[in-house]
């Protein structure tokens, strides 16, 4: 998608620091980190919202948790905490329209959220 950030962020088109990387996806950090440990992991591929996940991207977004779970540990965030979010669409509080998980971590997170 040509006016999508996340995909100028996949192509090298928008600098970011990148974490992790392999032929599915990407982690990132966050341009505005709400924690000390806050990276994106994003699908390579453009999917806007959470409700346009299909039965074929099963496999894929099963990766991106997997990928979560290698960075927390790798983080050293793992063993006291953290947390994963998606936010889908206005009032979920989406902003960039192509998938992300935060991965947030390095403090006590508060609960319920804002
Ligand atoms: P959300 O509000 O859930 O859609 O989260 C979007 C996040 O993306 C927000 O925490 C800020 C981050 N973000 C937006 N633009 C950029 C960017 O160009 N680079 C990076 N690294 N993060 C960005």
């Amino acid at each position: 998608m040509e006016d999508c950030i996340f995909c100028k962020v996949v192509s090298g088109e928008i600098e970011s620091n990148i974490i992790y990387e392999d032929d599915k996806v990407v982690a990132f950090e966050d341009i505005n980190p709400q924690a000390p440990v806050h990276y994106l992991v994003i699908p390579k591929k453009h999917i806007p919202t959470l409700l346009e996940i299909k039965d074929e991207d099963q496999k894929l977004i099963g990766h991106i948790y997997s990928v979560i779970s290698k960075l927390a540990k790798k983080e050293g965030i793992a063993e006291d905490g953290f947390r994963v979010v998606s936010n889908c669409n206005e009032a979920g509080g989406q902003t960039v329209y192509h998938i992300h998980y935060h991965l947030l971590g390095g403090r006590n997170l508060q609960w319920p959220p804002g």
